[in-house]
């Protein structure tokens, strides 16, 4: 069976990883539960994203630990912060989020693994919207899992990005598209298999994965993926999710003399 064979498919998270959502997970490099947060949540959230974007304008921040945050102006004209790293160093009410119990099960899909906050480019907010002023609709194709090996390791080390939305996604948006099973592909496609960040091309093998506000999903870091532009524009092109990495292996912190990792010059061509 080919990959694009596999349809889209969700499930509900109880206290435990089940055995078929394992299963699931290995094969294709992802899993979506809906449902994950409230909509009251959702607004807090929000709230709270707007808080530590307020703040980084204001101050004029460009990076944070070493990682650039990409700015660009809203529907309003008002400056904004488009792709936020570290944002739960900013913010009491994200770190209790997602340092919280609710993401216990899911650190279970790998061994050891733990939220890592400090360490890479910790929880990363995406913002897009499609207007005039913005600077950031679209993500070209990539894998999240790069980063380590321009971090001078040999090989990926076991990483799962946790994504939580805050506004529904619909394919209409543009929304995450992925390539099933893309994470078995070894090392060489992982670096080679597209042109990273510059190609923005539909893949027949790809599928939208459309999730509401409020829904979990998880993607393998070794996953090809990309961010498609939302043919709408103004404010029904919105969309926020919030990334969390879960990791294993030694702690390495990031701090405010971290220089700036590689593949960020790579993914200033995104927008
Ligand atoms: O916005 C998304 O859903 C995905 C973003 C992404 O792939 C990334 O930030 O690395
Ligand atoms: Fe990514």
């Amino acid at each position: 069976m080919s990959t694009s064979a596999i349809p889209h498919r969700t499930f509900e998270l109880s206290d435990a990883i089940t055995t078929e959502q394992r299963a699931f997970f290995e094969a294709h490099g992802y899993l979506h539960f809906p449902g994950f947060v409230s909509a009251e949540q959702v607004e807090s959230l929000r709230a709270a994203l707007a808080q530590v974007d307020a703040k980084l304008v204001a101050e004029k921040r460009e990076r944070i630990n070493g990682t650039p945050l990409r700015y660009g102006h809203d529907l309003d004209g008002r400056k904004m912060v488009h792709r936020f790293a570290f944002t739960s160093q900013l913010s009491d009410e994200l770190h209790a989020f997602i340092h919280g119990a609710r993401f216990d099960a899911i650190k279970t899909l790998i061994q050891d693994g733990r939220i890592g906050d400090r360490e890479k480019d910790g929880l990363v907010v995406n913002h897009y919207v499609n207007g005039e002023g913005s600077n950031y609709r679209q993500l070209g194709w990539h894998t999240d899992g790069l980063r380590d090996i321009f971090l001078h390791r040999r090989r990926p080390e076991p990483m799962l990005n946790v994504g939580v939305y805050l506004d529904d996604s619909p394919r209409e948006i543009g929304g995450l598209r992925l390539i099933p099973g893309s994470h078995q592909q070894g090392l060489f496609k992982m670096m080679f298999g597209k042109v990273y960040f510059l190609d923005n091309r539909p893949d027949p093998r790809e599928i939208c994965l459309e999730a509401k506000a409020g829904d979990l999903t998880i993607h393998d870091g070794r996953l090809w993926h990309r961010v498609a532009r939302s043919p709408l524009t103004g404010e029904a092109s919105r969309r926020r999710v919030m990334y969390v990495p879960i990791i294993n292996g030694p702690f390495e912190p990031k701090n405010e003399n971290s220089p700036m990792p590689i593949y960020h010059r790579l993914s200033r061509f995104a927008g």
